[in-house]
């Protein structure tokens, strides 16, 4: 069977922590290899403005299937996949260019919010059935990650066929500059959530 092409994304650094919990998954997710995948890593920028063409450059580059985006989400504990991606970009933390937006839309003349066209359910028992905490969500803020998905659904209705799918991640057990009380999660349960996520798009091929 024809080799499923995965564009697997994750973020560089930013705000106060010297590492991002999502690069470093999709970094080890990539450099193993999924079965039945042809799996692509990307890092991209923390960048409200440069993100969305670097997503683009990503997409026309590597011609996926499927885009799962990874994103660090400190103060969860659990797999966190989001259903949905909202036109608007507003900030309490500058981002990596030092810019801050108020209350901006993502696109003028875009639709108010654009949903997943994974079977987001089916993936959350699949995480749930490794026993690793899942849950679906319906808000993935308005800072750059929600930026990216909004650019990632989008292309996906210019490109018939394609998906996305966006999971915010907790901060990994022992991540540098993570503080004591904030909640972690092994790095190996993060890994194995991913694998279970890619490796049933491929099998259902949805
Ligand atoms: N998390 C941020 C942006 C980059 C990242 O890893 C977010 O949740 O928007």
């Amino acid at each position: 069977m024809k080799l499923l092409r995965i564009l697997l994304t994750g973020f560089e650094p930013f705000g106060k922590y010297k590492e991002n919990s999502s690069w470093a998954v999709a970094e080890k997710v990539a450099a193993c290899g999924v079965v039945g995948a042809e799996v692509m890593a990307k890092r991209l920028p923390v960048s409200f403005a440069g993100v969305g063409t670097t997503l683009r450059k990503a997409v026309e580059e590597c011609h996926p299937d499927v885009i799962i985006m990874l994103g660090q989400c400190a103060g969860v504990d659990y797999i966190k996949l989001e259903r949905i991606a909202i036109n608007m970009m507003d900030a309490t933390t500058p981002d990596n260019d030092g810019n801050l937006p108020d209350e901006e839309p993502i696109c003028a003349t875009g639709a108010a919010a654009l949903f997943t066209n994974t079977d987001i359910k089916d993936l959350r028992r699949v995480v749930e059935g490794q026993g690793i905490p899942a849950k679906v969500s319906n808000s993935a803020g308005l800072y750059v990650c929600n930026r990216t998905y909004y650019e990632a659904l989008r292309l996906c209705n210019e490109r018939p066929g394609m998906k996305a799918l966006f999971v915010h991640l907790p901060l990994y057990e022992g991540q540098p500059s993570a503080a004591e009380d904030q909640p972690t999660m092994p790095l190996d349960d993060m890994l194995k959530a991913v694998w279970g996520i890619t490796t049933c798009i491929c099998r259902r091929r949805k």
